[in-house]
């Protein structure tokens, strides 16, 4: 079992803007593993390989109460979204905040599996928010980023005090 450290904000490296994956292979694979084993242990609905410094387009999520509904997206893209979510979310690299960003209700989204076979994935609601949280991680935003200047200087105080005792 591989429990993979998670970045925290402000780290400078959650900012990377992650490169495709050209081949799933055993080493994805093996990723793949050490990642699903990290967001259910955190626990966490989802969890971009960017969050655990590893610079490529890869997603899971997981939002069955069940936890053993997990999704992998590799090379995920958004090629539809209508409507609008009202729900808080929260980051595993900002932990205890919880806010409302704008995120659409329903998305289509294309992606490979942990095999490389290409699949298309019709998302609502949470997981619908959460995919898209996610792939803000691959494209190197925060979602804290949305949230007004006042709310964020809070947000980096707080977690800044917080990282200082934890030393
Ligand atoms: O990407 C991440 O940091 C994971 C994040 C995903 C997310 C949650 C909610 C809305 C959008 C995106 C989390 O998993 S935060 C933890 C969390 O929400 C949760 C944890 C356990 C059970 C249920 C929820
Ligand atoms: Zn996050």
């Amino acid at each position: 079992m591989a429990l993979l450290p998670i970045l925290q904000y402000p780290d400078p490296r959650l900012l990377t803007v992650a490169r495709p994956i050209a081949e799933v292979d055993g080493r994805i694979r093996q990723l793949i593993k050490d990642m699903s084993e990290t967001m259910y242990a955190a626990p966490g609905v989802g969890l971009a390989a960017t969050q655990v410094d590893v610079h490529l387009r890869l997603v899971i999520v997981d939002v069955s109460n069940t936890r053993d509904q997990l999704k992998i997206l590799v090379n995920p893209e958004i090629i539809a979204r209508s409507g609008t979510a009202d729900l808080e979310e929260g980051c595993l690299s900002v932990p205890g905040v919880y806010d409302k960003v704008p995120r659409a209700q329903n998305i289509s989204v294309c992606a490979k599996d942990a095999e490389g076979r290409a699949y298309q994935l019709e998302a609502e609601g949470l997981l619908a928010v959460c995919i898209q949280h996610e792939i803000d991680h691959l494209d190197g935003k925060m979602f804290v980023e949305y949230l007004s200047r006042l709310k964020q200087q809070r947000i980096l105080s707080k977690l800044k005090k917080k990282q200082h005792r934890a030393r």
